[in-house]
C-alpha cells in the first residue's frame, strides 16, 4: 500500500556491484507483490503501533533488517507464532501460517516509507456534513448527555453512544478504522473520535439522534485528539496528533478546518535525530491556553500555547524516551506521563512550564489516565499500572491544601507498590468512590485476562477482590480470551463499566457494576456490540475526572 523507497532489486544488486561472490549467493528476503502488500497491511494494522512504521522500535523492539536478519526466518516465525516473555503477543490465533511466514520475511526487508500528509491532503479529505449554522440551537433530545458513554467498537470501525441512565444503545456511528479514543469539547456538546487510520470525526450530541457533523483525515496513523478547554477558548480548537506522519494539527473546533500543522521530527533527549517521533497522548490544560503534547520517541514534552496560533509558542521539556499515556494529578497542575519502555514516569509542572520529576518505576508503566486518591498514610497519590510488572505504583503528588503539608516529604516518590498481576492496561477511581479498579487484559492467563481487581483505598493491605467479568456476563464460554478492559465510571461515580472484549465474531458485552457493593448490575450486549474496548463517559472525559 505504501511506495517503497528502495526495492529488493537494489538490495540484491548491491553485493554484485561490490564484487562479493559470497554475498551474491545469499538469497535476499523477497516477497511477491501480493504477499508484500498483504504483509504491509498486517504490519500497519498489528505491528506499527509498537514498533513504528520505520521499525526503529519504541514499546516494541527495533525491527530494522540489520536486527531481524540476525534472527533469521525460522526464529522470526517462531516469535510471531508464540510471542515472547518480553510482552510481544502471539499471532498464531490471529494470522494464518502463510501470513506469519510472509511477515517474518517482510520484516527482514527494508521498511517502506509512507507518504507525507500535508495541508493539501488534509483539506481534500475534510468534509463538513452539517454546517455550524445548520446545527441545532438547543439540545433536541431528552438524553442526560453527562452520562452518555462513547464506546469504541474497535474492529467494526464504529462508536456506540450508550445512554448511561437507561443503559440502552442510543446510536452506533461509523467512524475511522479501529477507533482509538473519544474526547469531549469543553462544553460537553461535541465528541471527537480518532481512528487508527487518522480519520477524525466530530459528533454533535445535541442532534435528535447524534451524528457526524464534520470529518477529516489528519494523517495515515493516529492515536490522539483533544480540544481547547481554557476559559475563553471553549470549543474553539481541536488538536490531533499522528503517528505517521509524525506531526500534530490544530483545527477549528467548530468544523475541523485544518489551521496549522507542526512536525515533531527532531532530536531525542539523547541528542540523536529521530525521523519518526510519534505524537502520543495530548491533554488540555484548564489553567492556561495550552496543550501538553507528548512526543513518544524523542521524550520531549511540548507545552503548546494556542492563544495565538499564527505565532505559536512552544515550551519543550526534555523528559525520557518512549512517552505514551498519562493524566493529571488531583490539582490539575501536574501532568504525569509514562515513558513506558524507559520504565519511568515524567511529571510536568504546567504552571511553571518545567519538568517537576522523573520517577523510576517498574517495567512498562501503562496508566491510561491514572487514578488520583488520598492515601491514608501518604496523602494525595496518583496511580499507574504496568504492562510488564505485577504492581500498581502509587506516586505522591504535591498539594496546596494545608492539611496535606505533612505529606510534602513524599512528593514525587513511589510510596507504595500494590501487588497486582502483569498485563495491566488501565487503573481507575472517582472522587466519590472508595475503590481502586485495575484490569489485566494482556495477562497470558485466560482467567486473569477476563477478570479485574478492586482494592479498598482506605486500607490497601486488605486482600483485593477479584471479579471475573466474563463469568458475570453470563455469555457462553468461548475458547478465545474475552479481555476485561478499561474500567470507566458513570458521571455520578456510582457505577463502573467494564468492556468484555471478545473476538470479532464473538458476542461481546459491557458489564456494569455497582461501585459500593461490587455487585453486577447490568450486562449491555447486542449483536452490534463488536469488540468494545475504550469507554468515555461524557462528564468524566470533559472534566478529566479520574
Ligand atoms: Fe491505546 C490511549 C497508543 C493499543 C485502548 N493509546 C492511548 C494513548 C496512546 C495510545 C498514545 C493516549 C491518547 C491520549 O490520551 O491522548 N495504544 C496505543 C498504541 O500505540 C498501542 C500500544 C498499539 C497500537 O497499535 O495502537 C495501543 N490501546 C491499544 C489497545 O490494543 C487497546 C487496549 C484497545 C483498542 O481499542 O485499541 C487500547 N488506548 C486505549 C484506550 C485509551 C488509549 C481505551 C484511552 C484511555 C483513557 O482512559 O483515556
Amino acid at each position: 500500500m505504501w511506495k517503497g523507497v528502495r526495492n529488493a532489486l537494489l538490495l540484491t544488486a548491491l553485493p554484485l556491484a561490490m564484487g562479493g561472490a559470497a554475498f551474491a549467493q545469499e538469497a535476499q528476503p523477497n516477497l511477491s507483490k501480493e504477499a508484500k502488500e498483504g504483509s504491509a497491511k498486517i504490519y500497519f494494522e498489528r505491528c506499527a503501533g509498537c514498533h513504528g512504521v520505520l521499525r526503529k522500535g519504541a514499546t516494541g523492539k527495533n525491527l530494522e533488517p540489520a536486527n531481524t536478519a540476525k534472527l533469521g526466518q525460522a526464529r522470526l516465525e517462531k516469535i510471531l507464532t508464540n510471542g515472547t516473555d518480553g510482552g510481544m503477543v502471539n499471532f498464531d490465533d490471529i494470522l494464518t501460517k502463510d501470513e506469519i511466514k510472509n511477515m517474518a520475511t517482510y520484516i527482514q526487508m527494508t521498511p517502506d516509507v509512507p507518504p507525507e500528509w500535508g495541508i493539501k491532503e488534509m483539506t481534500n479529505s475534510w468534509k463538513v456534513t452539517v454546517k455550524p449554522e445548520d446545527r441545532p440551537k438547543k439540545q433536541m433530545n431528552k438524553v442526560n448527555l453527562k452520562n452518555v458513554f462513547s464506546v469504541t467498537l474497535r474492529d467494526s470501525g464504529e462508536v456506540a453512544l450508550i445512554d448511561g441512565d437507561t443503559k440502552k444503545i442510543w446510536t452506533i456511528i461509523k467512524t475511522g478504522y479501529a477507533v482509538h479514543i473519544s474526547r469531549l469539547s469543553a462544553s460537553g456538546r461535541f465528541v471527537f473520535v480518532i481512528g487508527r487510520d487518522g480519520k477524525l470525526d466530530m459528533i454533535d450530541l445535541w442532534m435528535e439522534t447524534p451524528g457526524v457533523v464534520a470529518t477529516i483525515k489528519i494523517g495515515l496513523d493516529a492515536r490522539s485528539v483533544e480540544t481547547s478547554k481554557f476559559k475563553g477558548f471553549e470549543d474553539k480548537y481541536a488538536v490531533a496528533g499522528s503517528y505517521w506522519p509524525p506531526q500534530y494539527v490544530i483545527m477549528d473546533g467548530q468544523d475541523l478546518k485544518p489551521l496549522k500543522i507542526v512536525s515533531t521530527r527532531s532530536m531525542t533527549v539523547d541528542g540523536e535525530y529521530h525521523p519518526e517521533p510519534r505524537v502520543a497522548s495530548i491533554v488540555s490544560s484548564e489553567i492556561k491556553p495550552e496543550w501538553v503534547i507528548n512526543v513518544k520517541e524523542t521524550g520531549q514534552i511540548l507545552l503548546v500555547d494556542y492563544s495565538d496560533i499564527e505565532n505559536l509558542k512552544t515550551t519543550t521539556i526534555a523528559s525520557a524516551k518512549f512517552l505514551h499515556d498519562g493524566g493529571w494529578d488531583a490539582s490539575k497542575r501536574y501532568f504525569l506521563v509514562a515513558a513506558n519502555a524507559s520504565n519511568k514516569i515524567a511529571a510536568v509542572d504546567t504552571k511553571l512550564g518545567k519538568l517537576a520529576a522523573l520517577i523510576d518505576v517498574k517495567k512498562l508503566p501503562h496508566p491510561g489516565r491514572g487514578a488520583n486518591f488520598a492515601h491514608p498514610k501518604f496523602g494525595p497519590v496518583w496511580a499507574t499500572g504496568h504492562l510488564g510488572a505485577d504492581v500498581v505504583t502509587l506516586i505522591s503528588t504535591p498539594s496546596d491544601d494545608k492539611k496535606n503539608a505533612k505529606f510534602k516529604e513524599f512528593n514525587w516518590k513511589v510510596v507504595q507498590e500494590v501487588k497486582h498481576v502483569p498485563g495491566n492496561l488501565f487503573v481507575k477511581t472517582h472522587p466519590k468512590s472508595k475503590n481502586l479498579w485495575a484490569d489485566s487484559p494482556q495477562n497470558p492467563d485466560k482467567e486473569l485476562a477476563e477478570s479485574v481487581a478492586v482494592w479498598d483505598m482506605a486500607d490497601l493491605s486488605k486482600p483485593k477482590k477479584i471479579i471475573n467479568v466474563a463469568k458475570d456476563s453470563g455469555l457462553p464460554e468461548t475458547k478465545a480470551t474475552r479481555r476485561a478492559v478499561h474500567p470507566e465510571y458513570s458521571a455520578d461515580g456510582s457505577e463502573v463499566w467494564i468492556s468484555l472484549w471478545g473476538g470479532k465474531t464473538d458476542q461481546s458485552a459491557i458489564v456494569v457494576y455497582d461501585d459500593k457493593t461490587l455487585a453486577m448490575k447490568k450486562v449491555i450486549t447486542d449483536p452490534k456490540m463488536i469488540t468494545p474496548t475504550g469507554k468515555f463517559n461524557v462528564y468524566n472525559t470533559q472534566h478529566d475526572i479520574y
